[in-house]
């Protein structure tokens, strides 16, 4: 069914925490486009960011296998997020459920509105530890390394062309 490598950060702090990354792997499969391959134990982690006095973390990472394209399976996750009351008010504030896109094979996609490989994922234990737990190690350090160097390279021609 297209596509492997592919993996989902699942996060909750507010409300049945466990329950809302259960349900959210289940409506993952739901239309039968997207299967659930793996999913790493239930991290409890304490929250990174956003306002004082939030409550723990739950964080989570699926592998996934779809034939969607990275935008639509974007879409299909903050229609799940919206599905189970998220409310966007305070940047890393509390929430029911964040799903976020992390990595979608060994492509990148570098748009205002979706950013793959995610951005912030390297240096976040609550994400990188779930990660590691569904994930083979020597693919994901060789994306590691490549996400760098073009990252290293991008910001090169960028200083090149400002000089
Ligand atoms: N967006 C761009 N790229 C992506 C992607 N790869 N996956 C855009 C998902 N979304 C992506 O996201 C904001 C915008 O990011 C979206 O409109 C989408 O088009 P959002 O889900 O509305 O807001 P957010 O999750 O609050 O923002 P963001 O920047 O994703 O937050 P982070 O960096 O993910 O941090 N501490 C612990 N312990 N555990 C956590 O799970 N999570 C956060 C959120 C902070 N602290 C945490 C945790
Ligand atoms: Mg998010």
């Amino acid at each position: 069914m297209g596509n492997g490598h592919i993996y989902v950060a699942l996060g909750s702090n507010q409300g049945p925490r466990a329950e809302h990354l259960r349900s959210a792997l289940h409506e993952l499969e739901e239309r039968g486009d997207i299967r659930v391959l793996r999913c790493s134990s239930l991290h409890e982690t304490a929250p990174v960011g956003g306002p004082a006095g939030q409550r723990d973390y739950l964080n989570a990472v699926a592998e996934l296998q779809t034939a969607l394209s990275p935008r639509d399976l974007l879409a299909r996750l903050q229609q799940i997020e919206q599905r189970h009351g998220r409310r966007r008010t305070v940047r890393n504030g509390p929430r029911t459920l964040d799903l976020d896109l992390l990595l979608y094979d060994d492509e990148v996609i570098d748009e205002p509105d979706l950013t793959v490989p995610h951005p912030r994922m390297w240096t976040r234990s609550f994400v990188m530890e779930p990660l590691r737990e569904v994930c083979e190690p020597g693919w994901l350090d060789g994306l590691a390394r490549a996400t760098r160097a073009g990252r290293l390279r991008s910001e090169y021609f960028q200083l090149r062309q400002e000089q």
